[in-house]
């Protein structure tokens, strides 16, 4: 499991000639592409690069004790991401599946505004290889290990800082060493973090340890409605607008929910539909067992993703009758 040389080389060619690079993660940031954005510019800095890091969206809570989370500019208009590309001579994508991922679209910057070169850094299964560079891994666990083996490549050690934000990259991406992506590299890499002093503690006091009263009650309400098909082996719930609303539920919250579901033994796979605005649903889903591919499910749905983790997006409401819950999908019609 190592960048394929020729991408490595190439990459190392483009930073030796780059004195300022501005890296970038996905929308809706998580652990493993803050943790590999983070790391990337503590080691860059290091090798004396200004480093810039912009994001769409802001940082959740519970990664915010990431050492230089501080530093992520929030880029919320075309402008603001003209002006961090006016500070780059290399633009790095971290973790980020497809262009779109990045949320650059959404404010009107398409690729053919970028005007740096673009290098795609990501280990998800279906990366196009967007990026004038692709340093794709489909087997790595998480975009953290890449990152590491970047590193070995350039030379650059790990610090502690560079240890905490990349252990918490593997645990993100795998659900506390729970999930299949767990290979003797992860946990070699693992030993070396821990080594190089990550601070497990702080992961697990901020990032493992996240629930709030709120989430707490969230969580009581639709695990009340769980519902298990034993015939397809799907376990699922539903969570309404007025639940978010209520509960002030984050998107780390519903991710929660739908990953918990699968602690049922039996559960060949979890579904989670959650309300979201102008008369949508989106469904979030989750399997651990590798017989079962959940982005075929979402395709066949419109959506798309991992075997493992996958998503969809339906027109409709959630419409509770007794103890069931259906997808009407003419009131959606007649409110969009
Ligand atoms: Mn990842």
């Amino acid at each position: 499991m190592t960048p394929s040389d020729i991408q490595l080389n190439r990459l190392l060619y483009y930073l030796q000639r780059a004195p300022r690079i501005g890296i970038l993660s996905h929308k809706n940031v998580d652990g493993d592409s803050l943790g590999a954005q983070l790391a990337l510019a503590h080691g860059f800095r290091a090798r004396g690069t200004s480093v810039y890091c912009g994001n769409l969206g802001t940082i959740p809570k519970k990664l915010q004790f990431l050492p230089g989370a501080e530093m992520v500019e929030e880029l919320s208009t075309r402008e603001d991401a003209e002006k961090f590309f006016a500070c780059c001579d290399l633009l790095l994508a971290v973790d980020t599946g497809d262009y779109g991922m990045t949320g650059l679209s959404e404010i009107g910057v398409e690729p053919e505004h970028i005007p740096v070169p673009f290098v795609n850094i990501d280990h998800h299964a279906d990366n196009p290889g967007y990026g004038l560079i692709n340093v794709v891994i489909h087997d790595a666990s998480s975009t953290a290990e890449i990152v590491a083996n970047i590193f070995d490549g350039l030379g650059i050690s790990l610090t502690p800082e560079i240890s905490t934000c990349l252990l918490l990259g593997i645990f993100n991406d795998t659900d506390s060493f729970k999930n299949a992506n767990v290979y003797p590299s992860t946990l070699e890499l693992t030993s070396r973090l821990i080594a190089a002093g990550a601070n497990m503690h702080n992961i697990a006091m901020n990032f493992l340890r996240d629930k709030t009263v709120g989430t707490m009650r969230l969580w009581g309400e639709v695990l009340s409605r769980v519902h298990e098909n034993a015939e397809l082996g799907v376990v699922s719930t539903v969570v309404t607008l007025e639940d978010i609303e209520q509960y002030e539920a984050t998107p780390e919250d519903l991710e929660g929910i739908v990953n918990f579901l699968n602690s049922i033994p039996d559960a060949r796979a979890a579904l989670l539909l959650s309300e979201r605005e102008k008369g949508m649903i989106k469904g979030s889903l989750r399997t651990l067992h590798d017989d079962v591919d959940v982005s075929k499910i979402a395709r066949l749905l419109g959506g798309g993703g991992h075997k493992k983790a996958a998503g969809f997006a339906i027109p409709g409401r959630l419409v509770q009758d007794g103890e069931k819950w259906y997808i009407q999908d003419d009131v959606a019609l007649a409110a969009a």
